[in-house]
């Protein structure tokens, strides 16, 4: 993959990227066949807290997301912390990068939820906010199936309001979202397997639901840069907010 300025200043200017056909079609399957691998042998040992299903009922045919993958086997802990993904991560942000998680998403069939609208950021609680989420399609998204909307310019506009939502595994929504500002700006990114998105920590963006017979399968990786520190105010108010919230 070549690392152009143009990408870079795009990504500065707009706050994401697009790469189609980042993966070949056999670099996709190898990624795909581990996935079932997991999902098969790994998910039944995962902690709870990094599992997610569409539902009460914890079925395979309705799990949604699973996180930090990386912790638990070899082949997406090698993904995450070296090769492509990294490399790519580390120039876009024009700093060394770490590997902070390797996910899986999914929209299940017909039962898959909307992603809310939200600034990844809201949840890292860096200062200064220095890190980027990759999501990559493992198989066709659409505006059927829920593919990934960017609002382009947000991540200059400073942190959004986020509230609790209702949606498992994506706990914050931005409250004030669906300004006339916001909806001039987004747009849609319907991908096919092995195209990458990559979206600075506070672009704004969020998905549809899954209206479709389709599953909605997709890779994600987060990195931080070396020189994000924790923001240990934004910290503790959360800590605080959730705590509240929970009475
Ligand atoms: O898969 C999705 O619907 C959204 C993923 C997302 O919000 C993210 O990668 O930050």
């Amino acid at each position: 993959m070549e690392h152009t300025k143009d990408l870079r200043e795009n990504f500065i200017k707009d706050g994401y990227v697009f790469l189609p056909g980042f993966l070949s079609p056999v670099e996709v399957e190898a990624i795909k066949q581990n996935f079932d691998r997991v999902i098969t042998e790994i998910v039944p040992v995962m902690q709870a807290r990094h599992v997610f299903y569409e539902g009460p009922e914890k079925k395979a045919s309705t799990l949604k997301q699973l996180i930090d993958i990386q912790d638990y086997d070899a082949f997406f802990k090698e993904k995450l912390s070296t090769g492509k993904f990294k490399d790519l991560a580390a120039f876009l942000l024009e700093d060394k990068v770490i590997g902070k998680t390797l996910e899986y998403f999914n929209k299940p069939p017909l039962i898959g939820k909307p992603t809310p609208p939200h600034q990844d950021g809201y949840y890292f609680m860096l200062n200064p906010s220095v890190a980027v989420t990759m999501w990559m399609a493992l198989e066709p998204a659409d505006e059927e199936n829920g593919c990934v909307k960017y609002i382009r310019g947000s991540h200059l506009k400073g942190m959004r309001p986020h509230g609790r939502t209702q949606t498992l595994g994506f706990s914050q929504g931005i409250t004030d979202f669906g300004t006339a500002a916001d909806l001039e700006e987004e747009i849609s990114f319907p991908a096919n397997p092995g195209d990458l998105i990559i979206h600075h920590s506070l672009t704004i963006h969020q998905a549809g639901a899954n209206g479709s017979g389709r599953s909605r399968k997709a890779l994600g990786l987060i990195y931080f840069g070396e020189s994000a520190r924790e923001d240990l105010e934004a910290k503790s108010a959360y800590q605080k907010k959730l705590q509240e919230e929970q009475v």
